[in-house]
């Protein structure tokens, strides 16, 4: 096996006091990220979608194997056939296949089976996450490429993605339709990717509200252990 090439790390420290400044402002600036269901119909520029991917794409991976695509999709037609196929796995959702402690655990968010800001919302970016790939050889063969921790990588990507948007000004939401097999075969994608998550992206609804209860964030002491 051919050693790792290795190249110096290019790092500029900060002081302590920008070391402070800097963390304050990230937190402050997180700390107003809500998750949005009512969305405007506004475009939203096309490079903010770029950059929060390219963002993203640094996350961490697996032995570097990047185990993600994004698509994103703006076309009104493939936003319909999305809504269409999510509704329908919802309604079965609410009305059989969730369980009552689950539907207790969701009330305070006021869900339900509809879902109008698939289509409101003027781009989606459907998370995929790649569990193997097929690298090309010389010989014009290929091998499958097993892809390590591609959850938490994907899971990673995610969450770069999500800060880079609300950084930019936009709001965002973290949708789940469950299962969401459906996308797959809308969208196109081979069969090494799985769906991850659903991002409608875009600006709020001129009277957008947010559940109370989601802005409850777990102090501090409740979340940091130290030893
Ligand atoms: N996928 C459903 C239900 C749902 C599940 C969880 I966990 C949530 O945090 C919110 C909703 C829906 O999108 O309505």
């Amino acid at each position: 096996m051919a050693p790792a090439v290795m190249q110096f790390l290019e790092f500029h420290r900060l002081t302590p006091d920008e070391q402070l400044a800097q963390s304050r402002a990230f937190l402050a600036r997180m700390s107003e990220r809500r998750t949005v269901r009512e969305f405007s119909a506004d475009p939203v520029p096309f490079e903010l979608i770029e950059n929060a991917i390219r963002t993203a794409a640094t996350a961490p991976s697996g032995a570097n194997l990047q185990p993600w695509t994004f698509v994103v999709v703006s076309d009104p037609a493939v936003k319909k056939k999305v809504r269409a196929a999510a509704e329908k796995e919802e309604r079965e959702f609410y009305e059989h296949r969730a369980p009552k402690e689950w539907l207790e655990a969701l009330a305070p968010l006021g869900t339900d089976p509809n879902k109008p800001f698939l289509e409101t919302a003027p781009c989606l970016i459907v998370c995929f996450q790649q569990n193997w790939s097929l690298r090309a050889e010389p010989d014009g063969s290929e091998t499958k490429v097993k892809h390590y921790y591609a959850t938490e990588s994907v899971g990673l990507a995610c969450g770069l993605l999500l800060a880079s948007l609300h950084l930019c000004g936009l709001v965002t939401l973290t949708h789940t339709p469950s299962p969401m097999g459906f996308l797959r075969e809308i969208l196109g994608r081979p069969k090494n990717e799985l769906p991850f998550l659903l991002i409608p992206v875009g600006f709020p609804a001129p009277e957008a509200r947010t559940p109370v209860a989601a802005r409850n964030k777990k102090p501090l002491e409740q979340v940091l252990v130290r030893v």
